[in-house]
């Protein structure tokens, strides 16, 4: 009985297309991989052992941290910090960067992630997720901050794994984008989404409308403008982003945490969130933007710096841009 194609020949694969490859980015992939299958393990047997519920610490973002979330963050750095592959890690998690400890060596890509994006949904069994970035390291040896803000655009792979009905790995080298299940029988990653497209326009808006009394006048007037179309939509919000992005994803449609009164720069985290999600969605053929500009063109000036993040379907985050821009260029004028 075949078992489909795993990914880790779907890399090698991908590798072998690139004749002057090393051999770096594979393994430091397959590492990467390794630290997802243990996180999925984890989460699927939460509800059963002491790992649920928060530790009563806080993150830099100011939310609990839940235990799962640092397991999940130590899980990531163990499997990575010894393959010899990295100039230095960042997590949504930390405050500073994560250097390569003296004893391991280092190589010259940066790993960026969010450990266990939507932790606040474990105890309640909603979908979570980890999202991860790579870059390029210019300086040799160990990376400093600096080195970390890099545009979106500058991303040589992104991608999620969500643990869900599932666990799934999508990711992106820029050549399309490609899913993956867990077969736990096997221990391994199948193919199961290859070259994923998300449709053009969806009919799912994902916003969280609790909010809604914080919009800014041209989010008000997009969903408005949604919701009284001929056409028919549906709201579909987990608060989980990548569970939310996934759905989206495959299903098409827009996911919208703009910026508003009470998030005067947004919520969510433009290396760890949007950058990453904004990199798969672009080469599944949709869109990316803060509203107003193209999330991959954003210059970072900080680790931890928030975005607004609008994205999702082509045409459904070019008529949000509409509606926004609209009102900015009357904010400028007024
Ligand atoms: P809100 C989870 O905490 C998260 O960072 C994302 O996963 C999610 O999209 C967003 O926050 C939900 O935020 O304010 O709607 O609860």
């Amino acid at each position: 009985m075949t078992v489909g194609i795993t990914l880790t020949k779907f890399l090698l694969e991908e590798q072998r297309r690139h004749p002057n490859s090393t051999g770096n980015f594979t393994a430091l992939f397959s590492d990467l991989v390794v630290a997802a299958k243990i996180i999925s393990r984890e989460i699927n047997r939460a509800g059963l052992i002491d790992i649920l519920g928060a530790t009563g610490a806080k993150n830099i973002q100011g939310e609990e941290v839940q235990k799962l979330d640092e397991f999940a963050n130590s899980a990531i750095i163990n499997a990575m910090e010894h393959g010899g592959h990295l100039a230095g890690m960042a997590s949504e998690e930390m405050d500073e960067i994560i250097k390569v400890s003296a004893c391991y060596p280092t190589g010259n890509y940066l790993l960026l992630f969010d450990p266990l994006d939507g932790s606040s949904n474990i105890d309640v069994n909603v979908s979570v997720g980890t999202i991860f970035s790579i870059l390029k390291c210019s300086s040799g040896g160990n990376a400093s901050t600096k080195d970390f803000l890099q545009k979106g655009a500058s991303q040589v792979c992104s991608g999620y794994v969500i643990y869900g009905s599932s666990t799934m790995l999508v990711y992106t080298t820029g050549n399309g984008v490609h899913g993956f299940t867990l077969d736990p029988s096997v221990g391994e990653f199948l193919l199961s989404h290859e070259n994923i497209k998300t449709p053009e326009k969806g009919k799912i808006y994902s916003i969280n409308e609790g909010n809604s009394k914080h919009w800014l006048p041209g989010t008000v007037e997009y969903v408005k403008k949604i919701k009284t179309q001929d056409s028919d939509r549906t709201a579909r919000y987990v608060g989980s982003l990548v569970a939310d992005f996934h759905r989206n994803l495959l299903k098409g449609g827009i996911f919208l945490y703009p910026i508003d009164k009470k998030s005067s720069k947004g919520k969510l985290r433009l290396l760890y969130e949007a950058n990453p999600l904004a990199f798969i969605a672009e080469q599944a053929g949709g869109m990316a933007s803060t509203g107003l500009a193209r999330i991959l063109d954003v210059e970072p000036i900080e680790l931890h710096q928030r975005t607004p993040l609008i994205i999702g379907s082509k045409l459904d985050v070019k008529e949000a841009e509409t509606c926004l821009k609209a009102h900015e260029a009357g904010q400028a004028a007024s």
